[in-house]
């Protein structure tokens, strides 16, 4: 007999998904629990990606998505992550009102995530909450988070479809680049092209798409004036484009993105429990460099010959 929960998620119950989306995000073994209870009902649902800048763009650009959707018919849920950053401490609130209007559609579901304290487990969390509205099979999952540091990087690699949103003449786009978010880019907007002359930001995304590792890869550049709802319908091409190719392959996952979160679980599940349990080489490594007669790379490299030595 199938679980209540699961028969719950499956109607898209929306009490049983704000339960069931904070125990997977909290971790710990009741999410263990949760996710082995649904992982037999987990459906491919095609993840897309908001990142970019602070203030490009992106809640903006997602209402409209939504609402491009729901004309095709297809069911969305958003996740909005809250950046911990306090000087954009009320992006949420304003996220949430703008989008508000879709709330009384049953066909969407929006859920802002935080991302205070979970430094480093921010990607594990939500992978857990796509699993779980994987179950409740919405046509279409898109996440938003801001693409300035590794942490919402690193989370973008759990997207089936990776957008980076630019905003031109702030600088932004440098920025961008910097961050190495272009490198992961499927498709790249250049929105608020109401506000500038587009002739210098085109071109130098474009040009940026040489810089990448792989120069091959086809990065189409949508222009966007998301308040106006201009370029929302191309974008919505690109992404349901991109997302039936790979539905039509059978693999929305890429194994490098897989093999990247594998290392990164592993090496997080390391860290604690090598903090956290009792560990003599350890603590003797510790003690050495607190009476500075190693630093911490001989240390490091100490244990590593150790354990390759344990290892054979
Ligand atoms: N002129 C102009 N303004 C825009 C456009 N798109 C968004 N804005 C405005 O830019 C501001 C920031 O938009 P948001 O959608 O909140 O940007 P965001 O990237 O979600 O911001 P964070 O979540 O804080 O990173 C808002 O005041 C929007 O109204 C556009 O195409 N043209
Ligand atoms: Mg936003």
């Amino acid at each position: 007999m199938q679980h209540r929960i699961v028969t719950a998620l499956r109607a898209c119950d929306r009490g049983t998904l704000g339960r069931t989306i904070s125990i997977a995000e909290n971790g710990g073994e009741q999410a263990s629990q949760l996710l082995q209870l649904i992982k037999p009902f987990i459906c491919e649902s095609c993840v897309t990606g908001l990142t970019g800048p602070p203030g490009s763009g992106k809640s903006t650009l997602l209402d409209g998505l939504i609402a491009e959707f729901r004309r095709r018919g297809l069911s969305v849920a958003v996740i909005a992550i809250d950046p911990s950053s306090p000087f954009s401490g009320g992006a949420v609130l304003g996220d949430r009102c703008r989008m508000s209007r879709h709330q009384s559609d049953d066909k969407v579901y929006i859920r802002s995530l935080s991302a205070r304290g979970s430094v480093g487990g921010l990607s594990l969390g939500i992978a857990r909450v796509i699993d779980v509205l994987k179950v409740s099979n919405f046509d279409m999952i898109l996440l938003e988070t801001v693409g300035t540091g590794q942490a919402e990087v690193d989370v973008m690699d759990l997207v089936d479809i990776c957008v980076v949103v630019c905003a031109p003449n702030t600088g932004d786009e440098v920025q961008a680049i910097k961050s190495g978010i272009l490198e992961i880019a499927d498709i790249l907007v250049v929105n608020k092209t109401d506000l500038s002359d587009t002739n210098g930001t085109l071109p130098q995304l474009k040009m940026a798409q040489h810089l990448r590792r792989n120069p091959t890869r086809q990065v189409p550049v949508v222009p966007t004036i998301a308040t106006e709802d201009k370029g929302i319908e191309k974008l919505a091409d690109e992404i349901l484009k991109r997302s039936q190719s790979a539905g039509n392959t059978g693999q929305y996952e890429d194994h490098a993105k897989i093999r990247r979160r594998l290392a990164r679980g592993i090496a997080r599940a390391l860290e604690e429990r090598l903090f956290n349990q009792d560990n003599e080489m350890l603590d003797q490594l510790c003690t050495s460099i607190q009476r500075h007669k190693l630093n911490v790379d001989e240390a490091i490299r100490i244990w590593l010959d150790k354990d390759a030595s344990r290892q054979q």
